[in-house]
């Protein structure tokens, strides 16, 4: 009998940051990040340097090839925040071009925006997230629906379906958007898987 513990394989995931000792893509893609100012942590099993600490001025940049939602998408992370300001942990943000997206904590929830120069939207799980705790987020787009489900409870879930997927050019970030230094994680990363 086989038990499989894992949702996905990692030869099935685009992108995979576990931060063992470094912010390098284990999923064999090579989308390795280069981390500004981040710090190894201990993660969810108290092992030290496998996690990052943000304090609201670090980030990873993980290069413009990754995160370039072409119909569904799937990403899952580990997070710690005490923040319950604007905080973006993922994005893929190009103002020029008018299509970004990020993931972000605020109010002490998790939520996702998606914008085009016709669109814009904005959905939160109502999970209350911001009590320095480690917790898991997954956010997955179907092709209509946008799920989320925090440390794998129900997902909530919202009509997306406007939403098609689209190119940014931009940066991947860990922690804030390319365009600025505005809204950087406070707090830990950690697990960051990307299908
Ligand atoms: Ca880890
Ligand atoms: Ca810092």
């Amino acid at each position: 009998m086989i038990i499989n513990s894992y949702r996905f394989k990692i030869d099935e995931l685009k992108a995979y940051y576990p931060f063992n000792g470094n912010a390098d893509d284990e999923s064999g893609n090579g989308n390795d990040g280069t981390v500004f100012g981040a710090t190894l942590t201990t993660d969810r099993d108290a092992t030290p340097n496998s996690a990052y600490s943000f304090d609201g001025n670090d980030y990873i940049s993980c290069g413009s090839s990754l995160g370039d939602f072409q119909g569904n998408f799937y990403i899952e992370f580990w997070f710690t925040t005490t923040s319950s300001d604007l905080r973006i942990a993922l994005s893929k943000f190009n103002v020029d071009s008018g299509n970004y997206w990020y993931i972000r904590q605020s109010g002490g929830k998790i939520g996702i925006v998606t914008v085009t120069p016709d669109d814009s939207l904005t959905f939160e799980n109502t999970t209350v997230i911001n009590d320095g705790d480690w917790h898991k987020a997954i956010i997955e787009f179907d092709g209509v629906n946008v799920n989320i489900s925090i440390d794998d409870g129900t997902p909530q879930s919202s009509d997306f379906s406007s939403f098609a997927g689209y190119t940014t050019g931009a940066d991947f970030r860990i922690s804030g958007i390319q365009v600025n230094a505005n809204f950087r994680w406070v707090g830990k990363l950690d697990d960051i898987k990307i299908k």
